[in-house]
Formats: structure tokens, sequence, C-alpha cells
């Protein structure tokens, strides 16, 4: 292994502009940076962004910017060591806070980037995919898989604001990214919340989707209130030190509900401090209910409900609960099922 390879500023000038001009370049130079050593060479920053910051914003947003001209009225969580233009949190991950007044309709769509919804606050709001409207309740997670049909709306009082979570820096970055706009809203082919009637018990699956083949997208909607409880069970019987983390599947597989997102939930016990496995994935970390510390890579980030902190891939981190008594929840959107695709998922101990 050679020690220091070869610089630009070795090469002769007319040599260098030449191979530039025909569209080329040498590779030594740049072959540390493409392939460093032991661990990437990480742009993204573990950056907080403070609802109490956004939310203002976001409200404006409302006042300046009418459903019509928006269509999707979105302040977009851009992780500035990747560039702000380029919409990241993380190299694969986009977030966005979306925000809908009572009576605003987000019109049908489709697009191949993967995303879903997590409920922030508000009553009133739906988002209909594939012909089932399914409700938005505070900490629901919703998904509109790539492909479906969706539009958003606001039968309620008052701002409705959730978390967009969407591959599209994987999916624009590979030259994919497209949508289609419908001309009408769908004509609602099932009951409201006709997932969760099918799939209301973790464990059993409707009978007949043993032989015919099930859907691949059974269950759009994730309802807090059952997630939380799921966590809470889990508390009791998940030693100290273990993480009380529960993965969003799907029902009929068990494994991730979306190609390339994983999403997952983290009951941090009064008192709790949490030392995670490092591992090769990047994350976006929702703060649901309760407050706390997140040490990435030794940078202490005080958090606060509705707060969303962006983890870099290999980055070391410890999740504090800032409460003795209460419990603190918090939401996580991985890239694990992408790295596990490609194989390249590590843990590290
Ligand atoms: O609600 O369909 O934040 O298409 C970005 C793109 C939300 C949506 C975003 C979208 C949507």
């Amino acid at each position: 292994m050679s020690e220091q390879l070869g610089r630009v500023e070795d090469l002769p000038k007319d040599y260098y502009d030449g191979l530039v001009s025909r569209n080329t370049l040498p590779l030594w130079p740049s072959l540390r940076a493409m392939l460093p050593h032991g661990m990437p060479g990480r742009r993204t920053q573990p950056v907080m962004w403070r609802y109490q910051d956004v939310r203002p914003d976001l409200i404006k947003a409302g006042e300046l910017t009418p459903i019509e001209k928006a269509e999707r009225r979105v302040l977009v969580l851009c992780n500035p060591g990747l560039g702000l233009q380029n919409m990241q949190a993380t190299a694969s991950i986009y977030i966005g806070l979306q925000l809908i007044q009572p009576g605003e309709t987000a019109p049908n769509h489709r697009h191949t980037p993967s995303a879903v919804r997590f409920v922030i606050e508000g009553e009133g709001g739906f988002t209909v995919v594939n012909g089932e409207k399914l409700p938005m309740e505070k900490g629901d997670l919703i998904l509109t898989p790539p492909g479906l049909w969706h539009e958003h709306g606001h039968e309620g009082r008052g701002p409705v604001i959730w978390l967009d979570a969407l591959d599209l820096p994987l999916i624009y970055g590979i030259d994919a990214s497209y949508s289609t706009e419908a001309q009408r809203g769908q004509p609602l082919r099932k009951a409201t919340g006709d997932c969760n009637l099918r799939y209301a018990q973790g464990g059993v699956v409707p009978y007949a989707a043993l032989d015919d083949k099930p859907e691949a997208f059974p269950l759009l909607r994730f309802p807090w209130k059952d997630v939380r409880a799921a966590l809470q069970s889990l508390a009791r019987v998940t030693p100290a030190a273990e993480p009380v983390q529960l993965a969003y599947v799907n029902p009929h597989t068990g494994r991730e509900c979306l190609a390339t997102l994983g999403f997952s939930a983290i009951l941090l016990r009064p008192g709790e401090s949490l030392r995670m496995k490092r591992r090769s994935a990047s994350a976006v970390l929702h703060v649901v209910e309760g407050a706390g510390q997140a040490q990435v890579d030794g940078a202490t980030h005080d958090f606060g409900a509705a707060d969303t902190l962006a983890l870099p891939t290999h980055a070391q981190v410890t999740l504090t609960n800032g409460s003795a008594t209460g419990e603190t929840y918090l939401f996580m959107v991985d890239d694990a099922p992408l790295h596990r695709k490609l194989g390249i998922y590590e843990v590290f101990e």
C-alpha cells in the first residue's frame, strides 16, 4: 500500500487539462476520498431541527403560499453538510414538515420515491392511499409506497402538521425520480381504515391471504396508540441496557415495510441512558413525547418534543431520557433496508 498517492499538481498542466477536455480524470488523486480507509468520509452532519424554530416558519408559509401554489406545503430539513439545495437530511433520507389547513387538499399524485408520514400535531387530517382513507392522528405512521396514488385532506380545525420521510435523494440520485398528477381525487374503494380492520392484531392475518397473493403493502397505517402500547409491553420484558425498540413491518413478510427505508419506535425508560450499537446505516430521529439528550460521536444535542435529528452513517449514538420519572418516545427513520439489500449492512460491537 503506497503511503502518499500522486496529486493533480504532480501532473503536467497541459496533460491534466487534456484529460479534462476529453471528459476523463485520473483516479489516484481522488482514490482516498472515494474509498477512505476504515470508515466512510461522512459529509452528513448530526444536525438538530427544533420544532419551535420550524413551526412558526411553516405556519407563515400557510399565509404566504396558498395550497394551490404549493401542492405540498413543505419546509424541507436540509443537512448543511450535504448542501442545502440538495434537500437531504442524510445522504439517502429526505425529511420535510408539511402543513395542511382546514378544508385544503394536497392533490392526488403518485411518484417513484417511497414516502411516509408521521403525524406531529392536529386533528382531522387524512391521507387517501390506493382508494383507502387513512385517518391521521398524532404519532400515526402512514405509508405511501412507490407508484401508489395519494392525496391529503383536512376535515378538522386548526393546522395539521406531519413529518414526511422519502427516499428521494436516492431515487433522484439514480435519475429515477418522477411523478404523475391525477386529474381528480381517488374514488374511495375501501372502507375508512380498512387495513387496520384486516390487520387489527399482530400475529394473525386474514386467512385468505395465505393462498391469495397478499398485496405488496397490506398495512398502510400504523396507529401510534397501538405502537405505544406495544412498546410498553416490550419494556416489561426487556433487560436494562437493551433497547426497547420496535420495527414497523409488513405483516405478511415480517420484514421492513418499504424497500429502502426502515421505521422503528424507541421507548426510553425513566432515567435510562441507552448506548446504541454503531452501525452502517444513516438515520433520522424524531421525538414523539418527552425530552432528553442524544450524544452523537461525542457531541451532545438536547432534544424536546417534535425535534428532529440527523444521524450520520457509522455514528456512535447514546440516547438519554431527560426525565427520571416519565418515559420518552422516539420515532426513527433509517436506510438499513437499503444497506441490507446492497449487502453492506454492518453492526459494530
Ligand atoms: O405529500 O406527496 O414532502 O410528493 C415531498 C414530496 C411530500 C407528498 C413531500 C411529496 C410529498
